[in-house]
């Protein structure tokens, strides 16, 4: 049997680029948390978590994952037989309620060093893929709709963007709109520009800002209300054209049937760590289909493993009708993989070696690990991200 050996999780403190702007949160910067699995047969495999602001997106945060898996996953997954990640995640899953993004960090670095072993890439071992390139979209989040369209102008330029995704639900509905309006006036027919709004609105506001965004041309409305609200999610998806799309309200195949069950949401926004693994995420992305909803390769905004990770997922769907948003390693001002993620003609190329087929280069781990020596994080989360 080829077994688990050692468990060890590591912090890194990324700047982004430049502020990201969201309903809740202000990033300034990203925070991964890595695992690494070394089995007896001398393969390691990578994970990676994150979230978004800290504890504002989310229940799980980077320093809680990283606690969890230290206390309560390590003892379950040393000695456990490597070659059978599914048996493994079902004991985790067993033994630990919740905890999805922990979970899908540790299956991620499982399935990676498994693949490493087989001589296959990960979306082989999910079924094999259909695709070795998506499309990815862009997020518009500087706060300031002049850089914003200057932003969005130097991508198309680039060929590395299309598609923009712009964070409202901080404004006025009124201002929102306006902001969304001048982009689309600006970029025309060059590029599909779509919202999310991360639940900042009621059902009212929905109604009213839904009806305005038709107008002003946006192409998809992402979570506008309260996860919790699915009823009221079913009613704006009935009442509008525009394709609303449900991300935080998914949590995993169950809430992804819920959703399907009760016509809440044309669009599945897909995120493995949302869904609590990879293997869970092809099952939202399954359910998806089987109700004819739409799919959206969504992130967490995660650094280059996990970003490699959802790639694997999603190149295995049999269509990404809404694309993709897998852009997080472009969103930081530093690379933490030996080979950077390759994005080319508006398109993430999907990596083919085996297992992830990306692995971290870890001199630039050790200089940006929050423990390392020469830093000093001193209540830095605060500093890293503002509240709404
Ligand atoms: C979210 O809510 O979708 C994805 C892109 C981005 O800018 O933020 C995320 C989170
Ligand atoms: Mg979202």
């Amino acid at each position: 049997m080829i077994k688990v050996e050692s468990v060890d999780t590591f912090m890194v403190d990324l700047p982004t680029i430049r502020p990201h702007v969201l309903s809740m949160a202000t990033m300034m910067r990203q925070t991964a948390l890595f695992v690494q699995l070394r089995c007896s047969d001398g393969t390691v495999g990578t994970g990676e978590a994150t979230t978004i602001g800290g504890l504002s997106y989310g229940p799980e945060s980077p320093e809680g994952i990283q606690l969890a898996i230290n206390t309560y996953f390590r003892p379950l997954l040393i000695g456990a037989d490597a070659s059978r990640p599914a048996v493994v995640m079902d004991a985790l899953g067993k033994a630990i309620v919740g905890n999805h993004f922990a979970k899908c960090a540790v299956e991620t670095a499982l399935l990676d060093a498994l693949g490493q072993r087989l001589g296959v890439p990960i979306s082989e071992l999910l079924g094999g893929r259909r695709r070795d390139t998506l499309p990815v979209a862009w997020t518009l989040a500087s706060g300031n709709t002049a850089k914003d369209i200057d932003e969005a102008e130097r991508m198309l330029d680039l060929r590395r963007h299309n598609i923009f995704k712009l964070k409202i639900g901080k404004r006025r509905v009124e201002d929102d709109v306006a902001h969304v309006a001048a982009i689309k006036k600006a970029l025309g027919d060059r590029a599909s520009v779509r919202v999310d709004v991360n639940q900042a609105w009621d059902e009212a506001m929905a109604a009213k800002g839904i009806a305005m965004l038709e107008d002003a041309g946006c192409d998809l409305v992402e979570q506008p209300i309260p996860a919790f609200s699915r009823a009221a999610m079913a009613r704006l998806a009935q009442r509008f054209t525009v394709p609303l799309m449900a991300d935080e309200a998914l949590t995993g195949p169950y809430s992804a049937f819920d959703y399907a069950a009760n016509a809440a949401a044309d669009v599945f926004a897909v995120k493995i760590q949302q869904s609590g693994g990879l293997h869970a995420a092809c099952k939202v992305g399954a359910i998806a289909d089987a109700a004819g909803i739409g799919l959206y390769g969504g992130t967490m905004l995660e650094v280059g493993i996990a970003t490699a990770a959802s790639a694997h997922v999603f190149s295995t769907f049999p269509r990404v009708a809404f694309q993709t948003e897998l852009f997080g390693p472009l969103l930081v001002t530093e690379e933490v993989l030996t080979e950077p993620l390759r994005y080319v003609d508006f398109s993430l190329q999907i990596p083919g070696g085996p297992g992830l087929g990306v692995s971290l280069d870890m001199d630039r781990v050790a200089f940006f690990r929050r423990d390392a020596s020469h830093r000093s994080f001193h209540g830095g989360v605060a500093a890293a991200t503002t509240g709404a």
